[in-house]
């Protein structure tokens, strides 16, 4: 995670370090999921070294290199600069790529589609592209949607949807998750998760939030809305119900002249469900990816709703899954059962 970051300076191979980061930055700006998991798995690796690795040979030696990957760090070893990183950065493609790609909601394929239908700038999209709703969002409020949310900030938000929500129903239970949970000192969005004591589906709390949306929107602090409630299909899997669009701190309560658009997930989660959704939504994804790998490998399966023993009828070819194991707000009891260590929200970066 991003928090080993200082001790590198220190680390024998710093240089080669910072020239792979630089090339996993490039990945995962260009929405390369393979390759940025590879680098990162290789920059791990290279940290925990106590002597410099100069040679392919040696670096293909260590865990989670490949042959190209060692090919690489002898390159950067020996003449200090990485080709490959070179022309990614004068890869004016990659440029335009990278600036459509951090459009809200925007992939690979759509990113590309306008690369060749020949647009090359925001300028041109707005005044020539065939834009959705959500893609003319994105591109009007780019540069407040890309920057991050100070965790002050985070706080009066949450204070305010708070307040309002007490108003609404003074049970319900709200608590900031994602990257806030984790202690982070900024975040890219607002993750608020929603319970009630004695609920077993989220249908039970659709009715609050769909109060709270109307209420918020009312007082001018829900400016859009980007995925609604009615896209859920009920029945159908996924993280229960949720609501993702954007907000605003209104003047009065705190916030800047003129107003900086933020990213705000509501995430319905009943109470049976609850400790495994805060797993889920308190991340990181790495973490949680590690979790159910986990889980698989002991015969469970962990997902956002709860642990569930893996039962392998053979039914076709489709895995039938049943017995919840764990019901219930505890976050504790489904690392007890995964037989690994409590590690706190601040914890689990990696
Ligand atoms: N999550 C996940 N896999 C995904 C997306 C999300 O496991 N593909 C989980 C882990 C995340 C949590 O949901 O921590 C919230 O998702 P966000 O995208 O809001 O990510 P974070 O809150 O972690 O970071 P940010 O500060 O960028 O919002
Ligand atoms: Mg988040
Ligand atoms: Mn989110």
């Amino acid at each position: 995670g991003t928090k080993d970051k200082s001790t590198d300076s220190q680390n024998p191979n710093a240089r080669t370090i910072e020239v792979l980061q630089a090339m996993c930055d490039y990945y995962t700006r260009i929405n390369d999921r393979w390759r940025s998991i590879a680098y990162r798995k290789a920059i791990n690796t290279l940290r925990r070294q106590t002597v410099e690795i100069c040679t392919a040979e040696e670096a293909a030696r260590l865990p989670n290199i490949g042959s190209r990957l060692a090919a690489k760090i002898e390159e950067i070893v020996s003449t200090n600069r990485l080709r490959r990183l070179d022309y990614a950065n004068d890869e004016p493609t990659g440029q335009i790529l990278s600036t459509f790609l951090k459009i809200y909601g925007v992939g690979n394929a759509q990113a590309n589609k306008w690369i060749t239908q020949g647009f090359r700038t925001l300028e041109d999209l707005r005044q020539k592209a065939d834009l959705t709703p959500n893609q003319r969002i994105g591109i009007e409020h780019y540069d407040d949607l890309n920057s991050r949310i100070p965790r002050a900030e985070v706080e009066a938000l949450f204070a305010y949807v708070r307040r309002e929500a007490g108003a609404i129903d003074p049970n319900i239970e709200l608590l900031v998750g994602g990257s806030y949970r984790r202690g982070a000192d900024s975040s890219g969005d607002i993750d608020i998760i929603i319970t009630k004591k004695g609920t077993r589906t989220y249908g039970e709390l659709v009715h609050f939030l769909e109060d709270l949306i109307t209420v918020l929107g009312r007082k001018g602090f829900l400016v859009a809305t980007l995925a609604a409630l009615h896209t859920h299909r009920p029945g159908k899997d996924g993280p229960g119900s949720k609501w993702h669009g954007c907000c605003v701190l209104p003047k009065e309560a705190g916030g800047r002249d003129p107003l900086v658009w933020r990213r705000i997930d509501f995430l319905l989660v009943p109470e049976t469900e609850y400790g495994a959704a805060l797993i889920y939504f308190t991340g990181n994804e790495m973490f949680n990816r590690s979790m159910r790998l986990l889980a698989a490998k002991k015969g469970m399966r962990l997902n956002q709703r709860g642990l569930y023993k893996e039962v392998m009828r053979k039914k076709g070819s489709v895995k039938v899954t049943g017995g919840e194991l764990v019901k219930g707000r505890d976050e504790k009891r489904i690392f007890e059962i995964l037989g690994v260590k409590w590690r706190e929200p601040w914890e689990r970066w990696c």
